[in-house]
């Protein structure tokens, strides 16, 4: 009896991105899913964009730090080329069965800079043909909320007014594909929601989800 083979399938890691406002929680978030996907046995890293650890990554965070100036055009374009240095190490990562656990990825990159008052679509441009996150997960929370936290460190964009306006340029950006996550509910609950998003996403991935590219 001839059986026909079944389709082949390429099961890959999973390139989640977490975004939202600073001090949304999202950086301690990432961490407890990549303990949590590690624990459980799966192949996974914890990136983070901007990755200040290369050269380019060096002048962002001279930047951020208010120890160089910068015009608006030329940092959101420094920024777009640490994403695109870490491209083809990410994609091998995925296709190697890894799953990425990525704090601010492209979508970062158009809501900062935007909310300076560049174009959108200009913005966007040069974060064209870099891999699109299978899912994009939004820590959501007010601004004035996000500074009552406390701990604004005293980098360039960590202001009340300037995070008013990154709120509303990720609103406009925002899709029906993103999962909003209320970052007001405790740690553990905003966790517990996260868990469920992730495992859904990663399951897709292991399962052949096809690779797609940003902004289609
Ligand atoms: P973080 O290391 O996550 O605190 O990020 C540093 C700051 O840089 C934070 O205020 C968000 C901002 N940021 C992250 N990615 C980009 C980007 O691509 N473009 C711009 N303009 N700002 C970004
Ligand atoms: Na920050
Ligand atoms: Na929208």
């Amino acid at each position: 009896i001839h059986m026909a083979s079944p389709e082949k399938i390429d099961s890959r890691g999973a390139l989640i991105v977490l975004e939202g406002l600073d001090r949304c929680g999202k950086t301690s978030q990432c961490g407890r899913l990549h303990s949590y996907l590690e624990e459980s046995g799966h192949a996974v890293e914890l990136w983070r964009f901007p990755d200040r650890n290369t050269g380019v990554g060096q002048m962002i965070s001279s930047y951020l730090a208010n120890q160089s100036n910068l015009d608006d055009r030329a940092i959101h374009l420094l920024f777009s080329a640490n994403r695109w240095e870490k491209r083809s190490l990410m994609e091998s990562k995925l296709r190697s069965g890894t799953t990425l656990i990525v704090d601010r990825y492209s979508f970062s990159g158009v809501a900062f800079s935007s909310a300076k008052g560049l174009d959108v679509e200009w913005c966007k441009a040069p974060d064209a043909g870099l891999l699109a996150p299978d899912v994009v997960i939004y820590l959501d929370i007010s601004p004035e909320k996000a500074a009552e936290r406390g701990g604004y460190g005293g980098e360039r964009y960590e202001k009340l007014e300037f995070q008013k306006t990154v709120a509303q340029s990720y609103k406009a950006l925002s899709d029906s594909t993103w999962k909003i996550v209320d970052a007001t509910l405790s740690i553990e609950d905003v966790e517990k929601q996260l868990k469920g998003i992730v495992m859904e996403c990663v399951e897709m991935c292991q399962h052949g989800k096809p690779f797609s590219q940003l902004w289609r």
